[in-house]
């Protein structure tokens, strides 16, 4: 197990530092994670709702859940994992944080480069005419509709979607490129954002997991801080 020191060290001195995030770093701000226990809304678990099909079955339904989690996450705040990932980015000689969380509580935080690999809840989609906006207002009635008439989805990527090209682009050249990644709060279940550890540290990079459980990057990782993000994250600057 690697010491906190060791590890604050490693990212001292690197060139370039990669941070991935995933649920557990909003978990201290009060967001449910997607897969622990409270992972459930109204007996829905998210991953059924997070899908194209559960979207063209039941709009109202899938809205119904955007929207309670818009009006979550509206009344919440980042934590201090999510301020010390904006510190090691003004430290750090060259920085990319990529973030499976759909919040938007890096950017509230002050992150800069952010790499959101699965969207934001706060975009919307016209399923329609495509068009694209970002808004954090409380929607009038649900599903909610575009100017043009057609129904809007939220500006998520669900399972079985694939990931916007240069995102994906950006989020494997950060990790290739990367000579410290950490990897925080995330059960690495989801592809392709778990495999960026292994790629990382296939192309020469110093990978150390931050999480409260064991997860399948443990036969990964060089190090493994077991915490809160909260709480190791700030010891780490
Ligand atoms: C794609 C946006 C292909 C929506 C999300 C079989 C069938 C069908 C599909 C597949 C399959 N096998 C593989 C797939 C592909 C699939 C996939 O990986 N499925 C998995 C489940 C097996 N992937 C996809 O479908 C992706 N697309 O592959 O496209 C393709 C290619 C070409 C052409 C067409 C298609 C798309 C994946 C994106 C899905 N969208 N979210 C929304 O948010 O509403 S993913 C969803 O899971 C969230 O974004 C979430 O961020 C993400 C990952 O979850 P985690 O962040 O890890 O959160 P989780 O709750 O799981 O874990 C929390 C962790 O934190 C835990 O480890 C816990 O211990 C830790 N923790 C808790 N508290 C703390 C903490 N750690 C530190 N401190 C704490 N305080
Ligand atoms: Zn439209």
């Amino acid at each position: 197990m690697a010491t906190i020191d060791s590890v604050r060290e490693s990212i001292a001195g690197a060139d370039s530092l990669v941070v991935l995030t995933g649920a557990g770093v909003s978990a201290e701000s009060g967001v449910p994670t997607f897969r622990g226990t409270d992972g459930l809304w109204r007996k829905h678990n998210a991953t059924e709702l997070a899908t194209p099909e559960a979207f063209e079955k039941d709009p109202l339904l899938v809205w119904e859940w955007y929207a309670w989690r818009r009006d979550l996450i509206r009344g919440v705040s980042p934590n201090p994992g999510h301020h010390a990932i904006v510190e090691l980015e003004k430290r750090a000689k060259e920085f990319s944080l990529i973030t499976q969380n759909v919040d938007g509580l890096h950017s509230m935080a002050g992150s800069i480069n952010v790499v959101e690999m699965h969207g934001s809840i706060w975009k919307v989609r016209c399923t329609a005419c495509g068009v694209e906006s970002v808004d954090r207002e409380v929607f009038g009635e649900l599903p909610p509709r575009c100017a043009c008439g057609g129904l809007l989805r939220p500006g998520v990527v669900w399972f079985g979607e694939s990931l916007d090209a240069d995102v994906i682009g950006k989020a494997f050249g950060a990790a290739k490129g990367a000579s410290v990644m950490l990897v925080v709060g995330t059960s690495s279940v989801v592809q392709p954002a778990a495999s960026l550890g292994a790629v990382a540290r296939d192309a020469g990079a110093y990978v150390v997991e931050i999480n409260i459980e064991e997860t399948p990057m443990h036969g990964v990782a060089d190090a493994h801080l077991t915490g809160r993000a909260g709480e190791v994250l700030p010891a780490l600057l």
